[in-house]
């Protein structure tokens, strides 16, 4: 029998449920309490990420930044150190051209030891080099603004210009005829004079230059430094490379020096009217007159050059050589190329300086100086 009344019965099975339902309801609580907390460590965890993305890229762009700023000044003070060393070799220069105006006040010439000689110069971290070289052994462009008398075509500065660009020899041994000579002649006489009047035979002015498909004006005026001959009619850049060793840009009443005048430029010196440049053999023959024996290295079978315009042209084999273009020739020179380079921090740097020398007191002058378009030295080939 029974002692438990229905009632309690009814009652327990109520608190029963009553406690399956607190159950139920807490353990959604705690699923709901878990699916929040996970929630927000998902959205903590993807901004810690975000964080460090963007982190690591300030510091990627501020590390470039940095380095590319490093580089600007690292270089920046090497060149004005490299800058400073060129300079120096100017100095150089300098004395050796006031000690040269000192002793030979008369002449320059090739074999003095001082010319086309490249100089060398330990540093701590590198080398410097220079090497003087005569801008009057070099046709000087800027004598070719003249007009001719009539019935001739050229004034004997243009002739030696014809002869020159004949006598260059171009890749492939090809040279240039007179014809393409003459115009080309032509062309940088217009250049360079003043006026705006096409010359017969080749010249240009303003009308063709404008037509160009990049159109520019000729400069009418004498030119800054060699470079400035690329933009000529009829020159392209072929050209250019083969004249560049023989050509200058100076004042046009400077002298060409026959003393220290390489081959190719003593070809320019033939009879006025003969247009052809003079005979290769002969040019050699007149060098071997004027400087001996100079890869011999014995002075006493090493000839000191002309002592003058006259013993030049004595020594010309040209039949009627009086007739040569002489007022442009002379055996002294006032203008120079000093041509420096170093190698520093194994960094290459390279400057050219036109140097004036004042014949009467020796007053060294700068005149130019640039990193390109004033030509270059040559080594002297001995
Ligand atoms: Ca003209
Ligand atoms: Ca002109």
């Amino acid at each position: 029998m029974s002692l438990v009344s229905p009632s309690h019965n009814d009652s327990c099975r109520r608190r029963q449920l009553d406690c399956r339902q607190a159950n139920h309801q807490n353990k959604q609580q705690k699923r709901q309490q878990n699916n929040r907390q996970n929630k927000q460590q998902g959205a903590a965890l993807i901004l810690a990420l975000m964080i460090v993305v963007m982190v690591t890229m300030l510091a990627t762009t501020l590390g470039s930044d940095f380095l590319v700023t490093f580089r600007r000044v690292e270089n920046q003070l090497l060149s004005q150190q490299a800058l400073a060393f060129l300079r120096g070799t100017e100095g150089i220069a300098r004395s050796a051209l006031q000690a040269d105006l000192e002793s030979n006040p008369d002449k320059d010439h090739i074999s003095e030891g001082w010319l086309n000689m490249t100089q060398e110069f330990p540093l701590e971290q590198g080398i410097i080099s220079g090497t003087i070289c005569d801008l009057q052994s070099r046709l000087n462009i800027n004598t070719l603004a003249g007009v001719a008398t009539a019935p001739k075509l050229f004034t004997p500065d243009q002739e030696m210009f014809v002869r020159l660009l004949q006598a260059v020899q171009l890749p492939n041994e090809e040279f240039l005829d007179q014809q393409q000579a003459e115009e080309i002649t032509t062309a940088v006489a217009d250049w360079l004079d003043a006026d705006d009047l096409v010359r017969s035979n080749g010249g240009a002015e303003d009308g063709h230059y404008a037509d160009l498909e990049l159109p520019y004006r000729p400069a009418n005026v004498p030119m800054m430094n060699i470079s400035e001959l690329r933009w000529v009619k009829g020159i392209d850049d072929v050209i250019f490379r083969a004249l560049e060793p023989y050509i200058t840009a100076l004042p046009a009443n400077v002298s060409l020096n026959v003393n220290t005048a390489s081959s190719v430029v003593l070809q320019t010196i033939n009879e006025l009217t003969d247009l052809q440049p003079f005979n290769a053999s002969d040019t050699e023959n007149i060098i071997s007159d004027r400087d001996g024996d100079l890869a011999s290295g014995d002075l006493t079978l090493i000839n000191t050059g002309f002592d003058s315009v006259d013993d030049f042209i004595a020594a010309h084999t040209t039949a009627d050589a009086t007739t040569v273009n002489s007022g442009r020739l002379g055996v002294k020179s006032d203008y120079f190329l000093v041509d420096s380079s170093t190698i520093f921090i194994d960094r290459k740097y390279r400057i050219f300086t036109v140097l004036h020398r004042e014949p009467t007191n020796g007053k060294i002058s700068v005149i130019a100086r640039a990193k390109s378009g004033l030509g270059q030295c040559y080594a002297l080939d001995i």
